[in-house]
């Protein structure tokens, strides 16, 4: 493993890293909780504690946030019944989040409370391990994985493969617990790009290659399993048949200095091969890595400053055998899906139902009604999406009348409206010290208005995001509101920039930044506005009427 203090010049964080790994906090859990935050060491406090997913919140200094990890986002319901559990003893204080990742995050938390809360996790499976800082994020997985009829792979178990591989199955992993930065990893099995493949630093989109050009091309290198797999669509010849596997993307990041989308590594690989191949970028990157400068640490800085063909060829050497070029096209031939609404599944006489989760935010009360609905409707099992909703799945036609007479879908509705089921907002001013404004509640009091005064045909995304870090994923909108201060008749306001051209699923590409500085203020007009020019959308007649 590489030693960082003797070849890097050390930055704060590679200081701190280097000084104690994160992951043995693990190991002082105990110690924190008898001493109390306050006492704490602040740079365990601050950083080391999120290698063990608890963040300092400078904003509600006292109530961490937890952060776990939800591997193709996909929970069960006695896992969300503990998640209620841990928010509710915070009363006011405790609520949850589902994230842009697929994942969940608790707030209120008391350090006194942490060791129960791991000894809770740990008796249903649940792990919060490297969820934050230098480390792989949450593993995005196709939402429907298992259900679709219409996927090409059920990547679930690739997901959870790969998230035990770098965690030591939730344990902790010291070989992957020090990157020069954090590393995003998404797996596609459907024909919608439904996990933003091209976002994530390393992503693994479906797609189907030659067998007889894989055994010219790298007969050792060739998986044999994988010939096993071939799928229905094969042609019957075994020389020309048609092999199942996964283009490789690599790259793909957002930050505030620089967005990318992710770039084609011209590699294939069969879904065996497929956690192999991400050990392997790991060590390249974790061991080649920038580590000086924070700002330019992520895996693309990497390929630019080695040029693609000496990247690609150090990531064969790290695997031990050639990589397969790519197929020369992708699967992701659809538009993207949203879930949300009632599906047919794969499996006979089940559906699956995704609802509508106003920007992701649960209390303890929503998610033990989630947690029965899926007991009392389904086989227990409850997902998340990457618009921060939730998918209920393996509910019986005969169970399906009475499951949509239940209230809870007046909260957490099937049928919302077109901006209401689309929108999607990182956690903004009210949690986060890097917010440059309050975005939840004004995502939700805006779209209430621009509802209430336009028809719409079709669903238009929104995206907030309180800064440019861009956790809410505004360059994937249709509209981006991206956080900024503006001025305004010499005051300095809370404003947006605003990004468009954000295109999802098939042929996917990132928006750009079309006007800077709008003061939230005088948002909404501008939003109707382009809703009406750019979406399709019409007055209502009420608006009309008062002049609007
Ligand atoms: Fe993020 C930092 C929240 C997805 C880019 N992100 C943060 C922190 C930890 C900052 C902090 O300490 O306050 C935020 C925690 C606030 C809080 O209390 O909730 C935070 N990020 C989130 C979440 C919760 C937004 C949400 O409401 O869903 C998402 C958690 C995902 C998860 O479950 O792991 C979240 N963050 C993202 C994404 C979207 C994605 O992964 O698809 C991005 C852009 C994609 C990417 O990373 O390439 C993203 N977050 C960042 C960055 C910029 C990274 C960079 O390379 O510069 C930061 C700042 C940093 O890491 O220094 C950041
Ligand atoms: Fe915080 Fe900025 Fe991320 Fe929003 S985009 S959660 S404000 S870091």
């Amino acid at each position: 493993m590489i030693d960082i203090a003797t070849t890097t010049s050390l930055n704060k964080f590679e200081k701190l890293k280097a000084e104690k790994d994160g992951l043995t906090i693990k190991n002082e859990i105990d110690k924190f909780a008898s001493l109390g935050w306050e006492a704490m060491n602040e740079t365990d406090r601050d950083h080391r504690l999120k290698w063990v997913g608890v963040f300092f919140r400078p904003v509600t200094p006292g109530k961490f946030m937890m952060r776990l990890r939800m591997p193709n986002g996909i929970l069960s319901s006695s896992q969300m019944r503990v998640l209620a559990e841990v928010v509710q003893r915070y009363g006011d204080d405790g609520c949850a989040d589902i994230t842009t990742r697929q994942n969940i995050q608790l707030r209120g938390i008391r350090i006194e409370d942490l060791p129960d809360i791991f000894n809770r996790f740990h008796a249903v499976g649940l792990t919060s391990i490297q969820s934050g800082m230098d480390n792989v994020r949450n593993i995005t997985g196709d939402p429907v994985a298992g259900l679709d009829a219409d996927e090409l792979y059920d990547t679930r178990e690739l997901v959870q493969q790969i998230q035990d591989m770098l965690t030591n199955k939730g344990e902790g992993n010291p070989e992957f617990s020090n990157l020069p930065r954090k590393f995003n990893i998404a797996i596609a099995g459907g024909r919608d790009n439904s996990v933003h493949a091209e976002i994530n630093d390393l992503a693994f989109v479906p797609a189907f290659k030659n067998s007889a050009e894989c055994r010219v091309l790298s007969a050792e290198s060739f998986s044999h399993s994988a010939l096993a797999q071939r799928p229905a669509t094969a042609n019957s010849t075994q020389d020309s048949a048609l092999i199942f596997g996964f283009n490789v993307l690599v790259g793909g990041f957002f930050s505030a200095k620089r967005c990318e989308a992710a770039i084609p590594l011209n590699a294939w690989v069969a879904p065996e091969d497929v956690v192999a191949v991400c050990r392997a970028i790991l060590e390249v990157y974790r061991d080649h890595g920038l580590r000086a400068n924070r700002q330019k640490s992520r895996l693309m800085w990497l390929i630019d400053e080695w040029g693609f063909d000496k990247f690609r060829a150090e990531v064969e050497s790290r695997l031990g055998k050639s990589l397969i070029s790519a197929a020369a096209k992708d699967e992701i031939d659809w538009e993207k899906r949203d879930h949300i609404g009632v599906y047919k599944q794969k499996q006979p006489g089940l559906n699956y139902a995704g609802l509508n989760i106003p920007v992701g935010r649960l209390d303890a009360e929503g998610m033990f009604e989630i947690a029965r609905m899926a007991e009392v409707y389904g086989t227990g099992e409850i997902r998340f999406t990457v618009e921060q909703n939730i998918v209920i799945p393996n509910i019986a036609d005969s169970r399906l009348a009475t499951f949509l007479t239940e209230t809870l879908l007046e909260r957490f509705s099937i049928n919302p409206g077109l901006l209401a089921r689309s929108l999607v907002s990182c956690t903004g001013a009210e949690f986060c010290n890097f917010a440059l404004i309050e975005t939840k509640n004004r995502a939700l009091a805006m779209i209430k208005v621009l509802e209430e005064e336009l028809t719409f045909t079709k669903p238009v995304r929104i995206h907030w995001t309180g800064c440019p870090n861009s956790c809410g994923q505004p360059q994937v909108a249709d509209i981006g509101l991206m956080g900024t201060k503006t001025r305004k008749n010499g005051k300095t306001l809370e404003g947006v920039d605003i990004y468009m051209g954000g295109k999802v699923g098939k042929d996917a590409h990132l928006g750009t930044c079309i006007i800077k500085g709008i003061p939230c203020e005088d948002l909404q007009p501008i939003l109707q506005d382009l809703l009406i020019q750019k979406f399709g959308a019409k007055l209502n007649k009420e608006a009309l009427l008062v002049g609007n």
